[in-house]
């Protein structure tokens, strides 16, 4: 069984697409094992995306990540869980994201992409172990 980190960010939860995103998620086998709406903090968001530290979009990012609460789960399945999960989301900006997948079928424009997962079993454990340090 795989692990992975997924989110549903505050443009999900305010336009109420938490059930939509999840009914996806789970047809494609992943089951919840852990769950939690809760607003991000600056602090938080800087360890989520350490990598995005510092670049002209952070400032954006981190202000629409932080503005309303965003649910958090972790999701479980068989194999590589992060892979499943990031198939359905689809590519990045929704703009280009394919139809059929979350971001294509109901994403507006960036940043507000509607969902995250994580890209890696690795990114799934570091992830997994910043929000839900308890699992
Ligand atoms: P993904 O969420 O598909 O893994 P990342 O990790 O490259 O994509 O980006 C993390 C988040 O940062 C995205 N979900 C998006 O909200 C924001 N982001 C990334 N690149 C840009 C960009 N060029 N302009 C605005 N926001 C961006």
């Amino acid at each position: 069984m795989g692990r992975t980190f997924v989110m549903c960010k505050p443009d999900a939860v305010e336009r109420k697409l938490v059930g939509e995103i999840t009914r996806r998620l789970e047809e494609s086998g992943l089951s919840i094992i852990a769950a939690e709406l809760r607003t991000l903090t600056p602090e938080l968001l800087s360890r989520h995306y350490e990598e995005h530290v510092g670049k002209p979009f952070y400032d954006e990012l981190v202000a629409f990540m932080s503005r309303s609460p965003a649910m958090l789960m972790v999701l479980e399945g068989e194999g590589e869980a992060f892979a499943v999960a990031r198939q359905l989301m689809g590519a990045t900006d929704p703009v280009e994201a394919e139809s059929g997948t979350i971001r294509g079928d109901l994403g507006t424009e960036m940043p507000e992409n509607l969902i995250h997962g994580s890209d890696s079993e690795e990114s799934a454990k570091r992830e997994i172990s910043i929000f839900f340090p308890e699992l």
